[in-house]
């Protein structure tokens, strides 16, 4: 498939770069490290190899929900932003941007967004798990009371958001110490995006703001696998949930899952015939995979032609407005 969109695609700033130092193999990191600074050259020379005619860009993880100090964090998000501003202004048929927020400030957060949107033009916003806010051990999590102005921002500018992997703090993972291969895209990103994604999905956001529109990677960070379970549990023992509607009706009106990282036919039928085509998606999750690998299972995997065309592109350009 020649005309693709692909919208888990990562770059890093100077600011950034560094964060992501952790997750190269040996011996890999000058590749990796290039690969998420460069964005005009090898990553527009991938794509239209691969038959990926549009990528939305996004900050590395984890970004400016690492850096506690608000006003720093403010500082970062304005620069990255402003970068892949102008990356997107030279290259609009190609590139398109996913802001990053300074989440330690809800207000600055709410203004950025709307600047990044209004003044950028840019398609949503990504956001990684939780923030650091004040010193490396606080942490905030997007269902607290402190972002209801900001949620009501989200949902009046209309555009969708990415709930994006990264690593639990140490003290939340303590099953993994002494096992660190179990983390980052083994087994803890989607273990701890998946919790963070239910707790906003329970936490009653989606009933005040019903029209909000969340994104998440990894063929749904297993919770379509699991969403039996969940409603089930739920309805036998509520122990409090404040959401009005099983998490299944959420998924099917409030979430959009991609397929990037996950290139993997039976866990695409699995979410398919769980959410249904309309609201699956393309992505890559450049440079941390790669486009030939994705594109080699998506263009051949064993869907229909009608389904294809829909995750490959038309429903993109429908949540997005793209042309
Ligand atoms: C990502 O941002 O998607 C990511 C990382 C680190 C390792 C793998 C990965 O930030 O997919
Ligand atoms: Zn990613």
């Amino acid at each position: 498939m020649k005309d693709k969109i692909a919208l888990e695609e990562h770059f890093a700033i100077d600011l950034t770069i560094e964060q992501s130092k952790v997750y190269a193999k040996p011996g890999v990191w000058e590749k990796l490290r290039s690969d998420l600074m460069d964005v005009e050259q090898q990553r527009l020379e991938r794509m239209e190899q691969s038959g990926t005619a549009f990528s939305i860009v996004s900050l590395n993880a984890p970004g400016t929900q690492g850096i506690p100090d608000p006003a720093a964090a403010t500082h970062v998000a304005q620069r990255a932003n402003d970068t892949l501003a102008a990356f997107v202004s030279r290259h609009p048929r190609q590139l398109g941007g996913f802001a990053a927020l300074p989440m330690q400030d809800p207000d600055a957060a709410a203004r950025e967004l709307q600047r990044c949107v209004r003044d950028l033009g840019f398609h949503g916003f990504l956001v990684n798990g939780f923030a650091q806010v004040g010193d490396l051990d606080t942490i905030v999590y997007y269902d607290d009371p402190r972002f209801n102005e900001f949620w009501k921002t989200v949902e009046d500018l209309g555009k969708p958001f990415y709930l994006h992997p990264r690593d639990p703090l140490p003290a939340n993972a303590r099953a993994f110490q002494n096992f660190p291969w179990l983390g980052a895209p083994t087994w803890a990103f989607a273990m701890e995006t998946s919790t963070l994604a239910l707790r906003l999905l329970t936490s009653g956001l989606f009933d005040r703001h019903p029209r909000l529109q969340m994104i998440l990677g990894h063929m749904g960070e297993c919770i379509p696998f699991h969403i039996w379970r969940i409603d089930h549990a739920l309805q036998i023992a509520p122990r409090g949930n404040p959401a009005k509607r099983p998490v299944s009706a959420y998924l099917r009106d409030n979430v959009h899952i991609t397929t990037s990282g996950v290139f993997h036919t039976p866990a695409m039928l699995l979410t398919m015939l769980t959410v249904g085509s309309d609201r699956i998606l393309f992505s890559v999750d450049y440079p941390f995979e790669i486009h030939a690998e994705a594109a080699a299972w998506f263009d051949t995997c064993e869907i229909s032609e009608t389904d294809r065309r829909k995750i490959g592109r038309d429903n993109a350009r429908a949540l997005f407005g793209l042309l």
